[in-house]
Formats: structure tokens, sequence, C-alpha cells
């Protein structure tokens, strides 16, 4: 039997969970139970980050310990988990003893083969934001978010020589095509190593951050949060929470997923780390993209977080899943936005799945009571026949390739053609006909089949609501892997005699007079009402301003430039500060007013955008802003204007 084993990044407690988080911890929990059903042993491990500057910050301003602190939102991550039913198999806190312990050996056992050495640094330190700055980050020699000078610290650290394994990890993989997926993010992180590696500072001095796993050869010294973090991986399974070692059996089988924000650290830092403490590397990295929250219309002021457990309440967390995993394309950036939700929910949920089994199950109880017997297949059922072949047939692909909006598409397909195929032939018709019984009979059962195969494939995506579906079917059978995948989904296995009452609604259409009242509740539970905004209800169409002749508009350069840092402006209400390379020698800074639309402005990091860079620089109150990006906006939505394909950054746009 396969042995795999599944991580989610642990997460920062400086936040609440939020729907990026819920994203790929429900992701692990979907591939979990989808190897369980295919006949795998699946591990899956998530948890929380607790070290680091940040968190001290955080607790400070609670009066309240680190510990106390991380105590509180380890909890409510953990807490959001199991309300919303994901299967995780251990949840691993940095401040776990077992977890300090292993990087201690880890430390321990690095510097001993003399991968890690002391120097000195020197750098421009802004207290208010706790990390060195560039000097490109500097507006008149201030932190232009504290507007103080930083101060300049000459501090001795340790560093691991992250450059030795340079070439062993290109090595590996130019060797291991499939290692990072999907491959772009294999490319980038290939074309990032074509310049030299720097080592990598893994300490803090103790004179300025206590809050942090002291190094074993020098305790003046903590551990930097990354070093500290990324070992949890393996310090979970050497000793789980149970007190197991299960290093053996799963390690060879791990599958790190992740969002393309912390790329680096994996792809780069953390198997150097292995390579280091002569651990064999993970199985797999599946880097997943951002989601981001387009604001539906629906709602002025919902749209920048999404607590889990509220979504849950008042629209099912499972629908949710549903329309998360349908909608991204494994690797790519998608909105969330209401409108759309509902929309795919009504038509693939409610009138879709739904309807197929609440039109089919209804005659059945009225005609016959129980499922009846198996009766001969005919031609009718052979376009059905064939499309189920084929997608039962592709499922596994699918999931192992990280496909599953195709995989779910591939239901939705055999829904509807079954739906054209009980329209067509009209079993409320052959009803009426007491010498049609057995042609109803196979109707219906065709009907109710596509259900039970469907919700068996969907059961990873919506496990409770498939195994509702399953049980009100009478199919009672694990999904576990103990009985095979192809059982499972084998045509016309539909128990016969099985009572089926009245359907319940297990899919009740949304109306957007409900979605409305729900969202009004939602506002006023999240209390996240932005007093910045003030968007209009109606769409207002911008009238087209007074004609400028061609001259006019050459007057202004737009160029490519790629965002390479976005911070949030401390005291602005609407800006972000980025640091766009425009292929000069220097990147620019630009202030946008585009913060309420780009929940974690990181999401920017690497786009390519446009820009008009000919604009004379504006002194604002945060700083120069040397140039503007371009965005659409319309309603309450907006979308920075962004190039795919070979752009780069200088690129003339005309
Ligand atoms: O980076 N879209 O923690 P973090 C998709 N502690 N996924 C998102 C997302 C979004 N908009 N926002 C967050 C850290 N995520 C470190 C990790 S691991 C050794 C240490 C998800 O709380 C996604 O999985 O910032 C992303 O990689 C992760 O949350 C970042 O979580």
């Amino acid at each position: 039997m396969k042995s795999v084993y599944f991580t989610t990044p642990i997460y920062y407690v400086n936040a609440e969970p939020h729907m990026g988080h819920l994203y790929t911890t429900a992701l692990g929990d979907m591939l979990k139970r989808y190897y369980q059903m295919t006949g795998s042993s699946v591990y899956y491990q998530t948890g929380t980050d607790e070290h680091g500057e940040k968190i001290v910050e955080s607790s400070k301003k609670l009066n309240i310990s680190p510990k106390e602190f991380c105590d509180k939102i380890s909890d409510k991550f953990r807490s959001t988990w199991d309300e919303i039913n994901i299967n995780y198999d251990d949840f691993i806190r940095t401040t776990d003893v077992r977890h300090k312990l292993f990087v201690q050996s880890i430390l321990k056992k690095v510097y001993e083969k003399g991968d890690i050495y002391f120097d000195e640094y020197t750098g421009k330190y802004c207290v208010g934001c706790e990390r060195y700055l560039t000097d490109t980050e500097l507006i008149d020699g201030k932190c232009p978010d504290h507007q103080t000078v930083p101060k300049e610290i000459k501090e001795a650290n340790y560093f691991f020589k992250m450059s030795k394994y340079q070439d062993s990890l290109i090595k590996h993989i130019e060797d291991n095509p499939e290692w990072i997926r999907p491959v772009r993010f294999k490319n980038e992180v290939l074309s990032f190593l074509k310049q030299p590696l720097s080592d990598l500072c893994i300490s803090r001095p103790k004179s300025r951050l206590e809050w942090g796993i002291e190094l074993p050869f020098d305790d003046k010294f903590v551990t930097y949060v990354w070093f500290d973090a990324l070992l949890n991986y393996v310090s979970g399974i050497k000793e789980t929470s149970k007190g197991d070692n299960i290093f053996d059996e799963f390690w060879q089988g791990c599958n790190h997923l992740i969002a393309k924000d912390i790329l680096k650290t994996h792809a780069i830092y953390w198997p150097t780390m292995l390579m280091s403490a002569e651990i064999p590397l993970f199985n797999q990295l599946d880097v997943h993209g951002y989601w981001m929250m387009g604001e539906s219309k629906m709602s002025k002021s919902l749209g920048n977080v999404i607590r889990p457990s509220t979504f849950d309440k008042h629209f099912g967390i499972e629908n949710l899943r549903y329309f998360l995993f349908k909608e991204m394309k494994f690797g790519s950036d998608s909105s969330f936005n209401y409108d759309l939700f509902i929309e795919r929910y009504n038509s693939d949920l409610a009138n879709g799945l739904g309807n197929l089994l609440s039109r089919n199950a209804g005659l059945v109880a009225k005609n016959f009571n129980t499922i009846p017997a198996k009766v001969a297949l005919t031609c009718d059922e052979e376009t059905i026949l064939k499309i189920h072949s084929r997608i039962v047939g592709d499922y596994k692909e699918n999931f192992e390739t990280r496909q599953f909006s195709k995989a779910i598409e591939d239901v939705m397909t055999l829904i509807s053609a079954t739906d054209k195929y009980i329209t067509l032939m009209e079993p409320w018709k052959l009803a009426k006909d007491p010498g049609k019984k057995d042609q109803l009979a196979r109707v219906l059962r065709c009907g109710l089949e596509v259900v039970r195969v469907s919700a068996v494939l969907l059961s990873p995506v919506m496990p409770q609501k498939a195994g509702a579906i399953l049980d009100y079917l009478g199919e009672t059978r694990p999904l576990d892997g103990t009985v095979s995948f192809e059982e499972l989904t084998a045509f016309d296995s539909l128990k016969e005699g099985v009572e089926l009452p009245k359907p319940p609604q297990f899919f009740p259409r949304f109306d957007s007079v409900r979605v409305e009242k729900i969202l009004e509740e939602m506002e006023q539970e999240t209390k996240t009402v932005s007093t910045e905004t003030d968007s209009p209800e109606t769409r207002v169409i911008e009238p087209i301003k007074d004609e400028i002749t061609i001259d006019d508009f050459l007057k202004v350069q737009f160029k490519v430039g790629e965002i390479i840092e976005a911070h949030h402006v401390e005291g602005a209400q609407k800006l972000l500060r980025l640091m766009v390379d425009l292929g000069e020698e220097n990147p620019r800074q630009i202030f946008a007013g585009i913060k309420s639309h780009y929940m974690d402005p990181k999401i920017l990091l690497g786009e390519k955008v446009m820009v008009a860079a000919n604009l004379k620089p504006r002194q604002m109150k945060f700083g120069l802003s040397e140039g503007m990006i371009l965005a659409a906006s319309g309603d309450d939505r907006l979308a920075v204007a962004t190039f795919k394909g070979s752009a780069k950054p200088g690129d003339k746009v005309s």
C-alpha cells in the first residue's frame, strides 16, 4: 500500500484563519480523502507558526505574553478546522516541545558539520517595522511607513551555508522535472537559481528578540523563524502528538501544499536545509495560486475576508469547497465573489445534481416505494455509459496531476447528459402506463445510478453532502479504500429494495432575495464595514471624456513594470506602497489606491503591470510617488491591468 503524507504551511498566528488558509487546508483534506478512497495510506498534518518578531508585537498590543497570544490564535485555527470537518491527523505548533527539541538537534548537527558560521552584518534597522530596510526602501533617508530614520545596526549573527548546496539543488530539480508543480514554478525557481545564492541568516540576538527557539550552541541567540518553521514537516512525524515516530513510513511520500507566496522558502531554503541535515528530500511541492477577493455587487463591504465558520453557517462550507476546487485552475490565481459562487451553486448543485436526485427519487418513491431491481440496459443508455466510463477512467489521473477542476467538470458533464436523457425518456409519462413498468424502472435506476456515482466521485470535495446522498440511496460501502474504487464506481451497482422516502433537499436553491438577506446578516456579524469606500449600489457607466488627438495620447509613456515589493502604508486607508521594476537602475516607488481590493499585498508580487511612466513624481504625505499603475474599475470592483506572456520590465506599451 502506498503511503502519502500531505502538509499545509503552518500558518502565522498574527491573523485569524481566512479563505486563503481555508483553501490550502481543505485541499489537504480533499487529497487525503481521495488517496484513501483509492487505496493509499495517508497522513495529513497542519499547524501554526508561532515564533518571530510580529508575534511579540501583536501580544504586546493585547498586553498578554507571546505564549498566551499564540495559544489563543492557534486554538482559533484548530477549532475552525474542527468546525468545518477538516480531517487532519496532527496539528503541530512550533511552540511544542517535540518541535523545539528537534529544531535544536538539527541546528546542532548542521553546526557541527561546519555549515553554520558566525559573521557580522550591518544594516538599517527600523524598530517600527522590526526589520532591516534596504536603501531603495528609504525615502529621504527615512522609513516611509514610520517616518523615522532607521538605526544603523551592526549585528553579529549566525549564517547557514545555503550557497554550498546550490549546485546539488539545481541538479535535483533538473533530474526530477515533476518535483515542483506546476512546471512554471519549477522554471521560476531554476531561473532564480541562475544567480549565486547568498547564505541565510538564521539567528536573531536575544537582546533584540527573545521569542524563539534558543540556538543549542549559543544561548544569546534564538533561531530565525523560517529555519524553525520549515522543520515542522519532519519534527511532526518524528514524534507525533500521540508520541509515535512515523517518519520511515511517511517521509518518502511527503507532498507539501503551499501557495506561491512561499515558493522560495520551500523550494530553496528547505531542500538545502534537508541536504545539510542529511535528510532525504521531500517527494513533491504542489504550488497553488492566490484567491483574490473580487467584491460582490450584492455587498459593499464583505469583500476582503471570509471567515470560514461564518461562511459555513450561512452558505455551507462544502458548497464553498465545491466552488473553490472547481473554479481554481491549480497554479493560477482565481477570484471569489458571491455572485459567481451563487451562480455556480445554483446551476451545478441545485439544478444539476440536486435536481437529478429529487426528480428520480420522487418518481421511485411514488411508483415503486423501493429502488427497483436491475433491468438490462439498452442503447438508450449508451451515451451515459460512454461518458461514465471516460470520466471514471480519467478521474485518478486528474486528481493525481492536480487537475481538480477537470475532474469536477467531468462529473457535471455526466449529470447534464443524464438530465437530457431523463427529459427525453419522460419517465413521468411511462409511469402512467402499467405496461411500461420495466422501462420506467430502467430509466429511474439509470438516473439514480448517475447520482450515486457522482456522489462517490465528489466525496473528496464535499464529504458530508456526498455521504448523506449515498446513505439516502442505500450505498453504505465505506469510501476508505476497503472497497476498491473500481467497484465503487462500476455502473449499475445501485442496491435494489432500498426504501426511498421523499428526498430531502440536499441543495436548496439560493434566490437573490435570500442571498441578499444572508449577506446583510454576515455583514453585521463580521463587522467589517469599511469607512473608506462608498460604492454605488447601481452601476454607473463613466461617460467618455472629451476627444484628444493622437499627439496628446502619445505624450503618455506606458511601460511594463514588475511589482517587486508591496506594502500596506500605516495611516493610509486606501494606499498600497509598491516598488516597481521598470528595467531602470533603481525600482520606482508608486503609491496606488487599491488597498481595499487586495486582501494581501503579497498577491501583487511578480505581477507585470502597466505603468504611466512619465508622470511628474508627486510628493504625497507618505513619500514620493513616481508613476501610476493602471487598473480597471467599476461598481465596487477593481483589477490591476497585468501582462501575461513574455513582457519584461521596461518594455514599451503602445
Ligand atoms: O507564510 N490565496 O504563513 P501564512 C491562497 N508561516 N492561499 C492563501 C492566501 C490566498 N489569498 N492567503 C494565504 C506563512 N494563503 C508561514 C508558513 S510553512 C513552514 C511557514 C495560504 O499564515 C497559502 O497556503 O502567511 C499560503 O502559502 C499560506 O496561507 C501562507 O500562510
